[in-house]
């Protein structure tokens, strides 16, 4: 239907295998209405929403999904639906509310969530159907419901409903469970939310890639990828206050997309967690194969249950459906919900039988008072200032196996050991940062800040310069794992690599600790790298960024660079590393898009950096050659989507190894030179100006 345009490539030149299309009137619309927020919301939000949509309104043009169609699985869903509405028929009848509680995973005892843990584990062990009973529940937030069930008033809705599925699902294996959610403020607070205990080996697992300990170490998606994380990337944990934002409102319109774009939508605090997450997390088809997923859902419909139950006061929660022309068409009231085989209409996701008959929230241990004394073993009073309370960190041994890589791992102490010994006994001085601090405009805060003018201000105001902001947090010690799924399977042979250049200029806001002595005295608010006149651009407006994001104060950091399919299933992220000391930073980082080979690859690549601020995508232009010559390497701004194909000349390598060689030609001296005439897409970021295009 409408995704046929989209597959036939807009061919810009002959003389290149890699070529550049229009974007997807999908994607293009949805970026140009939300542009207008960029400053308010990290642009890898609005990213991540308008990709999805995009992956939503075509996927069955792009992939059949596992598992939606299997009978046994429909109906083991239809009958732990009646098993709800039978609990719902008791109650009634006993006139008595034994709604269960919901708790924060923190406040469990061990028991308990033990339970809880075996309790999954266990519906991965026995099968429905063709697959698992944890698989088939996974499988329902595939194929319509990535449309029907996100970017508008059916979020909060289905996903209730279907967590109220997979707490059935718990219940069938163990009657005491219920599930647990996941405030993730509680991360928020701490200084770096990747040390928590929510991954430690008796809660979620580490973060680190493939998940490699705890309870669900090495599992496998229903599609046969391990599960995976990439935890810290770019995204963020909730803040507190943007759960105040959304707090703040009164109508759901005012909360959910499309119609809130900005700090008060409660999907884009929720998105920032898949983002942070990432990994399985990442893709919405691929999300719920990390049982975090649950946990996290369940946050999100606890602060919609606070939410409604403010409501009260003057509405009808019940009723507050928001719908119009915008919103849509699959997520109408009264339209069956997808996937869920519940027969629920998806207006009756908004009804308060869930919270008056089947469940019920303890509240969050939010402030000092709740978790104070030691009250819960893995909460503390973390924030003494505003008395908040944070999770506690994980013991440093559970923190992952490569925090830090040595060469011996690398088996390279073995091989040089014997020719180079290192006569300096020292041991190499843990270096701390000694106030390198950044800032950056608050995202996920409410913003004092929201003219374009007014910018300037915040940056050197005092309230940024605490020196809290300590440039030792950052996620310079991770690497980066994928999946290599393509349409279904799990294979690195299915990819090939492409270069991609990134260009990248010194954000605002940052100072470096490397001061600059003038006339025998410091002068105040540069660094060396700053103090130029090459650029003046250090105060001009940009990008909203996650406000709990660092630079080290080694000036490096990453941009990450995303491929999503857009005529195949598959998404590839990698990042380059950069020096934002610096006034222009470039490098180059290798991604992989669907193998030619295997018809029609068609990408959508984008960047952008750990604070959620997006690049602007530049396509080589080769029509230029018979004046400039083949080598001229002129780029202009394109759209990032771009096909593949098998023509000569070759543009991408079946391996890295591949991929440098395109870079720099063979031979020892060749090396010094970079070639860029292979490069046919590099990202420019400036994080100054809108990053799309007109449609
Ligand atoms: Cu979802």
């Amino acid at each position: 239907m409408e995704a046929v345009f989209y597959l036939i490539p807009f061919v810009s030149s002959v003389f290149s295998m890699m070529t550049e299309n229009d974007m997807p009137e999908i994607l293009c619309k949805c970026f140009s209405e939300k542009a207008g927020s960029i400053t308010i919301i990290p642009a890898d939000l609005i990213l991540y929403t308008c990709v999805n949509k995009y992956l939503a309104e075509t996927w069955l043009e792009r992939y059949q999904p596992p598992g939606l169609i299997d009978p046994d699985t429909i109906n083991w869903f239809k009958s732990l639906g009646r098993k709800v509405r039978g609990q719902e028929y008791n109650i009634r009848t006993k006139r008595q509310a034994v709604r269960r509680i919901r708790r924060e995973i923190r406040t469990l005892t061990d028991a308990q969530r033990g339970r809880f843990i075996r309790a999954v584990q266990q519906l991965k062990t026995r099968r429905i159907g063709q697959t698992n009973r944890y698989d088939a529940l996974a499988s329902a937030h595939d194929g319509n419901a990535l449309g029907s069930a996100h970017g508008g008033p059916n979020f909060p809705s289905w996903h209730r409903e279907y967590l109220k599925l997979f707490e059935a699902a718990l219940q069938e294996i163990d009657n005491q469970v219920t599930l647990p959610y996941f405030d993730s403020r509680l991360d928020y607070n701490l200084r770096d939310p990747r040390e928590s205990n929510f991954w430690g080996t008796s809660f979620m697992g580490d973060h680190r890639g493939v998940v490699s300990n705890g309870p669900f170490q090495l599992w496998r998606q229903r599609n046969g990828a391990y599960l995976e994380r990439n935890g810290g990337g770019s995204g963020s944990m909730i803040s507190p206050r943007g759960i105040r934002n959304v707090l703040s409102r009164s109508r759901n319109i005012d909360i959910l997309s499309p119609w809130a774009n900005g700090r008060y939508g409660l999907e884009n605090y929720h998105d920032a967690v898949h983002i942070w997450v990432g990994g399985s997390m990442l893709g919405v088809n691929t999300a719920p194969s990390d049982p975090v997923f649950f946990l996290h859902h369940c946050f999100i419909d606890y602060v919609w249950e606070v939410f409604r139950q403010r409501q009260k006061r003057r509405v009808d929660p019940e009723r507050d459906y928001p719908f119009d022309s915008r919103a849509p068409p699959s997520q109408a009231p009264n339209r069956i919900m997808d996937n869920l085989a519940t027969g629920k209409r998806n207006i009756e996701g908004y009804s308060n039988d869930y919270t008056d008959q089947y469940y019920r929230y303890a509240s969050s241990p939010r402030t000092c008072r709740h978790c104070r004394n030691n009250r819960y073993p893995y909460l503390r009073c973390g924030d003494l200032q505003r008395g908040l309370c944070s999770a506690k960190t994980r013991p440093v041994g559970q923190r992952g196996p490569n925090l830090r890589i040595q060469n011996s791992d690398l088996g390279i102490t073995k091989k040089f050991s014997s020719t180079i010994t290192d006569n300096r006994k020292t041991p190499a001085r843990k270096r701390r940062s000694t106030g390198d601090w950044m800032v950056y405009e608050n995202f996920l805060e409410e913003s004092k800040v929201t003219k374009i003018g007014r910018m300037k201000r915040s940056i050197n105001s005092t309230r940024n310069n605490t020196k809290e902001r300590t440039t030792d947090i950052n996620n310079m010690d991770s690497s980066m794992q994928n999946s290599f799924l393509l349409d279904g399977v799990p294979d690195i042979k299915r990819w090939v690599f492409i270069p991609v250049k990134i260009v990248h200029r010194r954000p605002s806001g940052l100072l470096f600790g490397t001061k600059v002595i003038k006339n025998k005295n410091i002068v105040d608010g540069v660094d060396v790298y700053s103090y130029n006149k090459y650029m003046n651009y250090t105060d001009e407006e940009q990008q909203a960024a996650y406000s709990h994001s660092f630079t080290s104060g080694s000036g490096a950091d990453k941009v990450f660079v995303q491929v999503d399919g857009m005529s195949y299933n598959g998404k590839y992220v990698d990042y380059s590393i950069v020096d934002s000391r610096l006034p222009v930073s470039e490098s180059v980082a290798f991604v992989a898009v669907k193998n030619p080979k295997l018809n029609s690859s068609i990408s959508y690549i984008s960047a952008y950096d750990s604070h959620g601020r997006i690049c602007r995508p530049y396509c080589q232009s080769y029509d230029s050659y018979d004046s400039y010559g083949p080598n001229s390497n002129k780029y202009r701004q394109c759209s990032g989507v771009v096909t593949l194909t098998e023509e000569e000349p070759k543009m991408y390598g079946e391996d890295i190894g591949e991929v440098t060689q395109l870079l720099y030609k063979s031979g020892k001296e060749k090396v010094f030179t970079r070639s860029d005439e292979n490069v046919f897409l590099s990202f420019y970021c400036d994080f100054h100006e809108i990053p799309w295009g007109n449609c």
